[in-house]
């Protein structure tokens, strides 16, 4: 099972296995939805900025650098794949191409490097903190995001090829991830204090969609291993290279997108409730 080095498991189930029109055709599909979906945020948050008051704005600009990244970087992963596996007609299935591209879901890491932080950063300016001093959760935030992210993307490296790598540095990046859950929870809280009754329903919201779209993250890390530990168990099959993808894509517009429009509108409660009007 090492022929292929550090190579991520989509590539081990297209060397063996191969994969089926359909495994094949819904991850090229749902790739594309995921870049598709970030241009059409794109133009939604460069849409309604000014439905807010000025010092919300900077959140909707953040939500507009997220989009960019996420489009690129998105589109890049998508070409991956479609540069990764051939059709070969005698056997009726996809295989890992000879001289070809590996497959790999670096892409998204280092995109979340961006991401991350300025989703982080984002809320701030959404809410006021009453206790907390914001260059302090701010400075967190970004540590933490980052750790969890870099610590995760070298542990990827190692789902085939060495389990107890990839946990160790799995389980590193779990311990920054559960820091910042629980400073979101902290902002969340502190930021219904004093703010109307409608905008605390819909920071409620965030907090659920916060701990279901980020959770996702690590579910898709799993995958390979989820149900079964190793090659010949589970969802490491095309069924788990399918899993990983459709679940990378809900997260992403979860997190980005709809985050990024419900911030959006309890920017627009409060703006109306302090009494801003568009002009
Ligand atoms: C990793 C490694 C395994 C352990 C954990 C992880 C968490 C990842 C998260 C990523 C969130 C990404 C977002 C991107 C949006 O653009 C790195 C998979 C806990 C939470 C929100």
């Amino acid at each position: 099972m090492e022929r292929l080095g550090n190579a991520t498991f989509e590539n081990y189930v297209g060397l063996e296995q191969g994969l089926s029109e359909m495994a094949y055709q819904m991850v090229a599909h749902v790739l594309t939805l995921g870049y598709a979906v970030m241009l059409a945020g794109l133009f939604y948050f460069i849409l309604t900025m000014k439905t807010v008051a000025p010092k919300y704005r900077i959140s909707s600009v953040l939500s507009v650098v997220v989009m960019v990244s996420a489009f690129l970087l998105l589109y890049a992963q998508s070409q991956n794949w479609t540069s990764s596996f051939v059709f070969d007609k005698e056997q009726g299935r996809y295989f890992l191409g000879e001289g070809y591209d590996l497959f790999n879901n670096g892409y998204r890491y280092l995109n979340w490097l961006i991401d991350v932080p300025m989703l982080l950063f984002q809320i701030l300016f959404v809410v006021a903190l009453t206790k907390s001093k914001f260059s302090s959760i701010r400075n967190q935030f970004w540590f933490s995001g980052a750790a969890m992210i870099i610590t995760g993307y070298i542990g990827q490296y190692y789902e085939v090829t060495s389990f107890g790598t990839y946990a160790v540095w799995g389980a590193i990046s779990t311990i920054f991830f559960i820091h910042i859950l629980y400073l979101m929870h902290k902002v969340i809280k502190e930021g219904q204090e004093g703010i109307p009754e409608k905008a605390q329903r819909t920071l409620r919201s965030i907090w659920v969609l916060f701990l279901i779209a980020w959770m996702l993250y690590p579910g898709a890390y799993l995958m390979p291993h989820l149900a079964g530990i190793g090659p010949e168990g589970g969802l490491f099959s095309e069924a788990g290279v399918v899993g990983r993808q459709i679940t990378y894509t809900i997260a992403d517009v979860s997190s980005k997108v709809i985050y990024g429009v419900l911030l959006t509108v309890v920017a627009r409660s409060r703006s109306l409730a302090e009494g801003y009007e568009e002009k």
